[in-house]
């Protein structure tokens, strides 16, 4: 897959009254490489429309596209891959219906991070490495202990998640992580492009190179 450094998820409930394109136009244009559609509430006709127009928006700026759970939305609106948490469909079928389309796992605990490697994940999530409310069903913090577990074990990239702030991410980036994701951090703030612009100023300053292809 394309190397990324700054992931940005959707969250709508933390831009009441904004349009969630604009609010991800205004990601794209802070420098985000990777945008994945999240909605746990919509239904999957509007969570289609959905993905449709961030499909759109996302080849315009040449951003990658990944959308969380269903790998028939990513199929119909030929996003780049999916995202998957740990009790979704088996990495095996996902790849067996995506082919060679980016599959992402979400990990909690470095046996899981190894075992995704194992059965072919392009990347992994690690986290929640601080308290979030962003999801709500996720096991207690991993801390930036699990942070630096994956750095020195797992070949595939990974993306650090989880109550990710531009006021703790130096913490992050010291434990080993290269890839930042964050949803209220970024989508909340009054100034998605700035905050975007500074986490990856802490990126680059951190020395997270920005490689082409694998
Ligand atoms: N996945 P925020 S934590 C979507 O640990 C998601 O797998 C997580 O939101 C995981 O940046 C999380 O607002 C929510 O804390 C991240």
């Amino acid at each position: 897959m394309k190397e990324f450094r700054l992931y940005a998820i959707t969250g709508e409930q933390f831009h009441p009254g904004r349009e969630m394109l604009e609010v991800m136009e205004e990601a794209i244009k802070g420098g985000v490489d990777i945008i994945q559609l999240r909605d746990k509430d919509g239904s999957p006709e509007e969570i289609l429309k959905k993905a449709k127009a961030l499909r759109e928006l996302t080849r315009k700026y040449g951003v990658t596209f990944i959308v969380n759970d269903y790998i028939d939305i990513a199929l119909e609106v030929d996003a780049d891959g999916v995202h998957l948490g740990q009790d979704d469909v088996s990495l095996t079928e996902a790849r067996r219906r995506l082919g060679n389309k980016i599959i992402g796992i979400s990990t909690h605990a470095i046996e899981e991070a190894l075992l995704a490697e194992e059965q072919g994940a392009d990347y992994i999530g690690v986290g929640p490495v601080f308290p979030t409310k962003t999801k709500v069903d996720v096991v207690d913090p991993v801390t930036t202990a699990y942070v630096r577990q994956v750095a020195e074990r797992i070949r595939i990239p990974f993306v650090a998640i989880g109550g990710i702030k531009l006021s703790n991410v130096d913490e992050v980036l010291a434990a080993g992580a290269t890839r930042i994701c964050a949803v209220s951090e970024i989508v909340g703030n009054s100034d998605v492009a700035g905050t975007c612009q500074a986490f990856l100023r802490k990126l680059e300053g951190a020395g997270a190179s920005h490689a082409v292809d694998r």
